[in-house]
């Protein structure tokens, strides 16, 4: 065989990509590959579309110099496994498809062209749709220490692949991380287990799609102690750092005693020899101004602050320009850190000097850092990066500590929270609740609470402007504002309802203007804004002449830090049994076998008059699901099932919400069913609101079951029933309307 390492440049890569790779080439070369000792080659450069081959002739060729000279000597934790002739305790949950081991390609994997009819039927579940499910379990792990999951994986043609973290007797698994991009070789990805006492598994789920071909396959698990932003260069797959490929200036793999282009060996910082290995990057090859190389970290999977450190070398200090930045799943970036702007005196001219360097790492959601350096000429020097490692505390106690945002969130249940009105304006918001009934729609929180309310028709003033001034945010920030707002009546301008930052220097920025003209709907607005300084949000609602104005109402304010694009999966729907309907059923199904017809998904007003919600709940402009009752005979039902869910000890509980509006209304149940018996968890019969309702019940079942969303027509065709927002989660309720123990009896209490 012959190995990789007497190959021409980016021949590797040539051989791999010049046909569509097949299944059984890609896992011939693996197997060369790994037998050369070159199993990392693969993961560090996922391909892109138009790079591969020609661009990347060159730098393979110094991975792969670097790949084996390297000696794996970091520790690796109980939960690591390679899949060379075992699955090192890994085993296949048997109410799902097993998961393959290939001896000859040292890999597991879940195919979608499996003859296992029996697996097909298990994991095909109660859906109409075929989908192939393999639960790959982990043994059970014990590591109070934090610790760092790298996976080395590929999706073939289609499928999807989660990675979740299960606690020793909770219901609900953790998600750490999910893919549904298929590659053509395998990539390599990282997420953080965060340190705790409880035991856990590592639970990884394929899911091959529908096309031939279709496979999910896992080459290699490794844990290891220490975070995933860790990383002394030392390691078999860079731990998942990557260069993004530039034509000119890349990073390199340096030390390992090999001597790169015409440079002398550094000595590498975490061993101080030239066996050691680090990162560097070198103008030679730059041609134009201003070329730039990157090395990126892996994404982070948890929320993060603390004290990013690393050790860098640089030379020729006016030729490169050096820095360190955040970069989002948006693609965008925020500057941490450049040399230069440190401490003077620990710059080096030299090359050969190691320098420490800090910088604060705020994180609150998921980024990469990405360590950057800009060449003018080809005269820039080099810059050289070794021993990344990141702490949880700050670099400096100065540090501001991480602001919680969600100080500004507020349902106005019970006050107005830390908003204040600006009353100089002589009018003010006001505070209403509307309980349910047929004619006004109430709240958004429950549909029986509070919210407030920009003006009354009781103001003896001809016009009015409200301010509703938020708490201080601080500076440096981007942060998305969610609110539901609803416009009733006449409001003929854009004013009825604006949202301003006012910052310290009283400058004023109009950040959102409504423009929707629907009315008497709760609909989400979502705000994305960043500031410099320290800010407030004001809401305004103006009114020049009662003539022009209408009502405007304002409910369920709340602020996360990031662009509202990246934060509105917080709740991913993949988390079994949340559902908000917005792109189909998520893991519910319809019951296709004992009742009448099927939920309809919709959005917007039902077809019948007098019955039914005029939007959904999630986004007044949503989707939902509802009985419509017109096809239906009295007393006729229809069925929605959960995916099975694994009982707990705890509680657990379930909140959702309903509209039943109608003179003819029949009858809404939520059941629990599990080996054919089932206890009802909830009921409610007849005309309630018009507004949408929260329920929450806490339930607790300590073996296998299903959750039946089911709804009985009433007496009239004016009794469609529709439900939205389900979140099932750990127990208990904060304010549960209804307790219910299933495990000991059926009884409502
Ligand atoms: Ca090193
Ligand atoms: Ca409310
Ligand atoms: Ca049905
Ligand atoms: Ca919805």
């Amino acid at each position: 065989m012959q190995c990789a390492a007497s190959l021409k440049p980016g021949e590797i890569l040539r051989q791999h990509t010049q046909q569509k790779p097949s299944k059984t080439n890609l896992y011939h070369n693996f197997l060369n590959l790994r037998n050369c000792g070159f199993r990392t080659y693969f993961c560090l450069f996922p391909p892109r579309a138009g790079f591969f081959p020609q661009k990347a002739a060159m730098l393979p060729f110094y991975l792969l110099t670097f790949a084996a000279t390297i000696q794996a000597h970091k520790q690796l934790l109980p939960g690591s496994c390679n899949f060379e002739s075992n699955t090192c305790g890994y085993t296949s949950d048997a109410d799902f498809m097993s998961w393959t081991l290939h001896k000859d390609g040292h890999f597991v994997a879940v195919d979608a062209n499996s003859t296992d009819e029996q697996g097909r039927e298990k994991g095909a579940g109660t859906g109409p749709q075929k989908t192939i499910t393999g639960v790959l379990l982990s043994p059970t792990l014990y590591q109070d220490e934090w610790s760092c999951l790298r996976l080395v994986y590929q999706i073939m043609e289609s499928g999807s692949l989660e990675v979740l973290q299960r606690m020793d007797g909770k219901s609900f698994d953790r998600p750490l991380w999910s893919s549904k991009t298929p590659s053509d070789s395998w990539i390599i990805t990282s997420m953080d287990l965060q340190n705790t006492t409880e035991p856990y598994r590592v639970v990884i789920e394929g899911k091959p799609g529908q096309s031939p071909g279709s496979s999910v396959a896992i080459f290699e698990i490794h844990i290891s102690p220490g975070y995933c932003l860790d990383c002394d260069f030392d390691e078999s797959h860079l731990c998942g750092y990557s260069n993004q490929w530039n034509a000119n200036v890349n990073w390199f793999v340096g030390g390992g005693r090999v001597q790169l282009l015409q440079n002398d060996v550094l000595n590498d910082h975490t061993y101080n020899n030239k066996t050691g290995h680090f990162m560097y990057v070198d103008s030679i090859y730059a041609k134009t101004f201003k070329e730039v190389a990157k090395v990126m970290s892996p994404m982070t999977t948890v929320p993060m602050s603390g004290c990013l450190s690393f050790q860098y070398q640089r030379s020729e200090e006016t030729g490169n320009l050096f820095s360190v930045y955040t970069r989002d799943r948006l693609g965008q970036y925020q500057e941490l850190w450049k040399a230069g702007s440190e401490n003077q005196s620990e710059w080096s001219q030299m090359l050969g000097e190691w320098i420490p360097a800090q910088v604060d790492l705020k994180a609150p959601y998921s980024v990469q850092v990405v360590f950057e350096v800009a060449f003018n000429s080809r005269t820039g020097g080099r810059v050289a990066l070794d021993d990344i490692s990141f702490s949880p505390d700050f670099c400096s106690t100065d540090t501001e500590p991480t602001f919680d945002p969600s100080i500004a969130n507020c349902d106005f249940e019970s006050g107005f929270c830390h908003y204040t009105q600006d009353r100089t304006t002589g009018s003010s918001w006001r505070r209403v609740s509307v309980k349910p009934n047929i004619f006004s729609n109430g709240d958004h929180t429950t549909g029986a609470g509070s919210f407030l309310l920009a003006h009354s028709r009781l103001s003896p003033r001809s016009g009015y402007v409200s301010h509703l001034v938020g708490p201080t945010l601080p500076g440096n920030m981007k942060y998305c504002l969610r609110f539901y707002f609803s416009l009733g009546g006449f409001n003929q301008t854009y004013q009825a309802l604006t949202v301003y930052l006012e910052q310290q220097s009283s400058s004023q920025e109009t950040i959102w203007t409504q423009g929707e003209k629907s009315r008497g709907i709760w609909i989400a607005a979502d705000v994305t804004f960043q500031t410099s300084q320290p800010a407030k949000v004001v809401f305004v609602s103006t009114c020049m002449s009662l003539w022009d104005c209408g009502s405007v109402a304002l409910d369920d304010i709340s602020m996360t830090f990031g662009d509202c694009e990246l934060t509105a999966d917080v709740l991913p729907s993949s988390l079994p049994g949340h559902c908000d309907f917005e792109a189909g059923l998520c893991d519910y199904t319809q019951d296709k076998q004992s009742d009448a017809a099927d939920w309809e998904w919709r959005r917007g007003p039902t077809p019948t008059s007098y019955t039914g919600p005029r939007s959904d709940h999630t986004r007044g402009l949503g989707y939902y699901l509802h009985m419509e009752a017109s096809p239906l005979l009295p007393g006729q039902n229809i069925r929605l099932l959960s995916r099975s869910l694994r009982g707990s000890r705890g509680f657990q509980c379930l909140c959702f919400y309903y509209h039943m509006y109608g003179s003819g209304t029949g009858q809404l149940s939520v059941h629990l069913e599990r080996d054919g018996e089932h206890g009802l968890l909830w009921q409610q019969r007849g005309e309630q609101s018009i507004a949408w309702l929260r329920a929450r019940v806490q339930y607790q079942c300590d073996t296998q079951h299903q959750i039946v969303f089911e709804a009985t027509r009433g007496s009239s065709v004016r009794s469609d029933i529709a439900i939205d927002d389900i979140i099932l989660e750990a127990g208990p309720c904060s304010e549960p309307e209804i307790k219910a123990n299933v495990g000991a009896s059926n009884e409502i209490e």
